[in-house]
C-alpha cells in the first residue's frame, strides 16, 4: 500500500491553499516601503514641471534653501556636475533626472528638496522659483511629425525629427501578395488610450548610504530589484557588492514599478551627500502624471479575407506615443515589445507589422500595466480586427475564430511573424465558453429584444498570449539576458527557506511556491517560508512582470527541489543500506522497492544531511537552480461578454461575463481565479471608463482619481469563471502556464465588442475605448464612428 502523503493535503499543486501574506495583510502589518523608519531619516519631496514644453530659463532656489529645516536641494545643474543629470532608460535612450535645458512634459522633475520633514519639503518646493519660456507642445503622433514640429529631443545629436524607430517584422512581399489575391479586404483603425496602471501604493524609495562601510542600502517599490541593482552599479558607477536592494512588502505593482525612476536616482544622491537616509514617497497625483503609462498606440489594421471566412493575411502599422523619453521595459530586439504576438492563435500564413514610435510632450511609458510588453495591444487589435471581419463577412462571430483557430493538431505552430506556440485546446475553450454563456440562446433574445426597441449585444475575445519572457537568446533587457533563479534550503527538521529571484507585487507568491516545493518534495507547504526581493540574500533574477515568475522562477523552483530531492535519495539509500538503484519515490518518502515498507521521509533525510551522511559527502540539503526557459509559456484564454446598451443615454451594462482560461496546471486554483477577477476588472475599467488624455497644451488630464475612474465593487459586473479545459505546457516542469496578465489582456475587447454588436445596425465600425456613455450616444444618434482619445477641452473653449 502506497504512503504517499496526499498532496492536497499538505498544500501541493492544485490545492485552494488560502494565501499566507494575507494574514499581515489584512491585520494592518505588510510592511511596505513608507512603513519603514530609518534613524536620522530625512524626506525628500519633487518639484514638477507645471508646463508641458519649455525652455528653462533659470531656476532660483534660493528662498528654499533660506527654509528651515532645509537640508539639500538638487537641481538638474548639480546633477550635471556628477555626470547624473541624464540617465539610460531600459530601451537604450537617456531620460532627464532633473530637467537642465528643458522641460518635455507636465509633471517631469525639475528640482527636489530634502527636508527635516516631508511638509517642509514640499513647502520648500513652492519657494523654488523657475522662469520658464514656453513652447509649442506635442501631444500626438500627428503632431510629431508635422513639418512645422518643433524637435522634443534637441538635447540628442542626430536627432532630426520626432520620429524614435521605425520598426518591421513579417514578409511584406507575401502579405501583399495575399492581399492581392483576397476576395474581401477588411479595415480598421483603432486607438488604444493611454491608461495607468495606478497601484494603491505608490513608488517610492529610501535610500540609505552608510560613509563607514561605504554599503548602499535602498528600500524600494521595485518589481525588479536586481534589475536596479545592476542599473544603479552602472549608472553611479558604485560597486554592485556595496549596494543592497530590498524590495518590502508591494502595494500593487502591476508594471507601474518596473522602469527606473528620477525620484529613485534623487533619493540615492542626497543620501550619498548628507549621510542620512533619505525617504522619497510618491503621492498620488505625482503617480498618475509622471510614472510608467501604458498604451498610447493608433493602429491600422487590414485582413485579406477569403469569401469563406479564412483568413489570408494580416496587415498591421502602428503609430506608438512614447512620450519625450523612450523609457520602456522591454526584450532589447523589439522596438515595440511582443505586438508581433498578435494573430498567433489563429493559423494565418503571412503578415507584415510596421511600427513607428514617436516623442511627444508627455510622460515617458509605454509598456505598463499588465500586458506583457505590449500584448494588451496586440490581442485588443486582434479581436477587434476579428470582429469587424466577420461582420463584413456576414460570419458568425464564433464560427469565424473556430474555423481559424490553430487546430489542436497543428502545434508546435509558428506564427506569422515568428512565435512558436506549443499547446492549447482552442476550440474546446470557446465551446466551453459558448455553452456557458448560452450563446444561441442569447442570439434569440437579442433579436426578441430589438423588436422592442431594446439593445442586447454580445461580445467575444480569445486569445494566446505569450508570457514568461524569456528564453535568453531571444530576451535580454539591457543586454541581460532573461532567466530566473530559485534557492532553497532544507533545515534539519525538515522545515525548508526559499529564495527566487522573483518580486510578489501581490500575487501570492509566498503561498503559491512553497506549494511547488510541496509537490516536488512533499514538505507541506505551511513548511515552506518563501522570500523575495532582497538582492543580498536572493539569488539573480530578473523580477516580476510579463506572467514570468510561474514560467520562469516557478520552473526554477521545481528544478531546485529536483536537486534537493536528487541528493535526499542519496541520504535515504545510505540510511536504509540499499544502493541508490533500489530506492523509489513518493510523495514525502523514499522507500525500498522490494520492501515498500522499509522507507524514510524527506524530513529524516534531512535530518540525515546534517547527522548521518554517507562517508564523503558533503553535509547539508540545499541548492540553487538557475532556469532558462526553452519557449514562452502560450495560455489560452476566451471571454464572451452580453450587454445592455440604453440607447437614450449610451449607458451600458454588463449582463454576463464568462471567463475560459486554460492556463496549463493550476498550482493554486483559487489564486489563479483572483487574478483573473483582478485582470477582468481592469479590463472592464480600461474599456468603460479609463484614460488619461491631454489638452493642447499638454495638461494631464487624470491625475486624479475625479478623472482618472477606478472601478469599485460598485460598478464591477460579476464574472463566471471556467478552468476545466487544462493543456499542460510541453515544457515547464510543472505544466504551468503564466496567467497574472490574460485577463486584462484578452478582457477588454469582449466589452468593446460587445457594445459594438448592440450598436450594429446602425453601421458604426468603431468607437475606441473608453466607451464612455457620451461616446456610444454620439455613435448611435449620428451613426458614425466615434475614434481617437476623447476630446478635452481645455478652460477657454
Ligand atoms: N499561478 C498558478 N498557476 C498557474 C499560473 C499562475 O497558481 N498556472 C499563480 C502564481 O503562482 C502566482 C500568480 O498565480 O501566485 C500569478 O502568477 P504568474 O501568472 O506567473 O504572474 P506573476 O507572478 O509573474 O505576476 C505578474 C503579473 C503581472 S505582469 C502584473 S502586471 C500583475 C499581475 O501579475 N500585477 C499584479 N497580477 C497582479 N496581482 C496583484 N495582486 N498585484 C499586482 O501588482
Ligand atoms: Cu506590463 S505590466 Mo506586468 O508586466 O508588470
Amino acid at each position: 500500500m502506497s504512503q504517499a502523503l496526499d498532496e492536497i493535503k499538505i498544500g501541493g499543486l492544485g490545492a485552494s491553499r488560502r494565501r499566507v501574506e494575507d494574514s499581515r495583510f489584512i491585520r494592518g502589518k505588510g510592511n511596505y516601503t513608507d512603513d519603514i523608519v530609518l534613524p536620522g531619516m530625512l524626506h525628500m519631496e519633487i518639484l514638477r514641471s507645471p508646463v508641458a514644453h519649455a525652455r528653462i530659463k533659470s531656476i532660483d532656489a534660493s528662498k528654499a534653501w533660506e527654509l528651515p529645516g532645509v537640508r539639500l536641494v538638487l537641481t538638474g545643474e548639480m546633477m550635471a556636475t556628477r555626470n547624473l543629470a541624464w540617465m539610460p532608460t531600459l530601451s537604450y535612450d537617456t531620460q532627464a533626472v532633473l530637467a537642465t535645458d528643458k522641460v518635455r512634459f507636465q509633471g517631469q522633475e525639475v528640482a527636489c528638496v530634502i527636508a527635516d520633514d516631508p511638509y517642509i519639503a514640499k513647502d520648500a518646493c513652492e519657494l523654488i522659483v523657475v522662469d520658464y519660456e514656453q513652447l509649442p507642445v506635442i501631444v500626438n503622433p500627428v503632431q510629431a511629425v508635422a513639418e512645422s514640429a518643433p524637435i522634443i529631443r534637441d538635447d540628442k545629436e542626430n536627432q532630426a525629427g520626432n520620429v524614435i524607430y521605425d520598426w518591421e517584422v513579417g514578409d511584406k512581399e507575401g502579405t501583399d501578395r495575399a492581399f492581392a489575391q483576397a476576395d474581401m479586404v477588411s479595415k480598421l483603425r483603432l486607438h488604444y488610450p493611454r491608461s495607468h496602471p495606478s497601484p494603491i501604493e505608490c513608488c517610492g524609495s529610501i535610500a540609505d548610504f552608510n560613509r563607514a562601510t561605504s554599503k548602499l542600502t535602498v528600500y524600494m517599490t521595485s518589481q525588479a530589484p536586481h534589475i536596479i541593482r545592476a542599473a544603479v552599479a552602472l549608472v553611479a558607477e558604485l560597486p554592485e557588492h556595496m549596494i543592497r536592494i530590498i524590495s518590502p512588502d508591494i502595494g500593487g505593482g502591476f508594471g507601474n514599478k518596473v522602469p527606473v525612476y528620477p525620484g529613485y536616482v534623487c533619493s540615492i544622491l542626497a543620501s550619498i551627500l548628507l549621510e542620512r537616509p533619505v525617504k522619497w514617497i510618491e503621492d498620488k497625483s505625482g503617480n498618475l502624471i509622471s510614472t510608467g503609462f501604458a498604451r498610447d498606440v493608433y493602429l491600422d489594421g487590414e485582413l485579406a479575407l477569403r469569401s469563406d471566412g479564412k483568413i489570408l493575411a494580416v496587415r498591421m502599422h502602428t503609430d506608438a506615443d512614447h512620450g519625450a523619453f523612450f523609457s520602456d521595459a522591454q526584450p532589447s530586439k523589439f522596438k515595440i515589445g511582443l505586438l508581433h504576438s498578435t494573430f498567433g492563435c489563429y493559423d494565418v500564413p503571412v503578415g507584415h507589422l510596421t511600427a513607428r514610435g514617436m516623442y511627444t510632450n508627455k510622460a515617458p511609458g509605454g509598456v505598463a500595466y499588465r500586458c506583457s510588453f505590449r500584448v494588451t495591444e496586440a490581442m485588443f487589435f486582434q479581436e477587434r480586427m476579428m470582429h469587424a471581419a466577420a461582420n463584413d463577412l456576414g460570419m458568425d462571430q464564433a464560427e469565424f475564430r473556430r474555423m481559424n483557430f490553430v487546430a489542436d493538431d497543428q502545434f508546435p505552430f509558428r506564427t506569422p511573424f515568428g512565435f512558436l506556440l506549443d499547446s492549447g485546446q482552442y476550440r474546446k475553450c470557446l465551446d466551453v465558453g459558448l455553452e456557458a454563456v448560452g450563446y444561441q440562446d442569447f442570439l434569440r433574445q437579442k433579436e426578441e429584444a430589438k423588436a422592442n426597441g431594446r439593445l442586447l449585444g454580445i461580445g467575444i475575445s480569445t486569445m494566446s498570449e505569450p508570457l514568461g519572457a524569456g528564453n535568453s537568446r531571444e530576451y535580454d533587457i539591457l543586454g541581460i539576458k532573461m532567466f530566473d533563479s530559485a534557492e532553497l534550503r532544507v533545515h534539519m527538521t525538515g522545515k525548508a527557506l526559499l529564495r527566487t529571484g522573483a518580486k510578489s507585487q501581490g500575487q501570492g507568491h509566498e503561498t503559491t511556491w512553497a506549494q511547488i516545493v510541496a509537490h516536488e518534495l512533499g514538505i507541506p507547504a505551511e513548511d515552506v517560508t518563501v522570500e523575495e526581493g532582497d538582492t543580498d540574500t536572493a539569488p539573480f533574477g530578473m523580477g516580476t512582470y510579463a506572467a514570468r515568475s510561474t514560467p520562469v522562477a516557478g520552473a526554477a523552483i521545481a528544478m531546485v527541489s529536483r536537486k534537493v530531492r536528487a541528493k535526499a535519495r542519496k541520504l535515504a539509500a545510505h540510511h536504509l543500506e540499499v544502493s541508490e538503484e533500489d530506492v523509489e519515490w513518493e510523495l514525502g518518502r523514499f522507500y525500498v522497492r522490494s520492501a515498500p515498507d522499509r522507507g524514510v521521509t524527506i524530513q529524516e533525510c534531512a535530518m540525515a544531511a546534517y547527522s548521518n551522511m554517507p562517508d564523503g559527502m558533503e553535509p547539508g540539503l540545499e541548492n540553487n537552480a538557475y532556469y532558462d526557459p526553452p519557449n514562452l509559456t502560450w495560455p489560452f484564454a476566451c471571454y464572451i461578454v452580453t450587454v445592455e446598451v440604453d440607447p437614450e443615454t449610451g449607458v451600458w451594462d454588463v449582463l454576463n461575463m464568462v471567463a475560459v482560461d486554460d492556463c496549463g496546471v493550476r498550482i493554486n486554483p483559487m489564486i489563479v481565479e483572483g487574478q483573473i477577477m483582478g485582470g477582468l476588472t481592469e479590463a472592464y475599467a480600461m474599456a468603460n471608463m479609463q484614460f488619461i488624455t491631454f489638452d493642447a497644451e499638454g495638461n494631464c488630464v487624470g491625475s486624479n482619481y475625479m478623472d482618472y475612474l477606478l472601478p469599485t465593487s460598485w460598478e464591477t459586473p460579476g464574472f463566471e469563471l471556467h478552468g476545466e479545459v487544462m493543456t499542460p505546457c510541453p515544457h515547464h516542469p510543472i505544466g504551468a502556464k503564466g496567467v497574472g496578465e490574460c485577463a486584462a489582456v484578452g478582457g477588454p475587447a469582449a466589452f468593446v465588442n460587445a457594445v459594438m454588436d448592440a450598436v450594429k445596425d446602425t453601421g458604426v465600425r468603431n468607437i475606441d475605448m473608453p466607451l464612455l456613455p457620451d461616446r456610444v450616444w454620439e455613435a448611435l444618434t449620428y451613426r458614425h464612428d466615434v475614434s481617437g482619445a476623447p476630446p478635452v477641452r481645455s478652460d477657454d473653449d
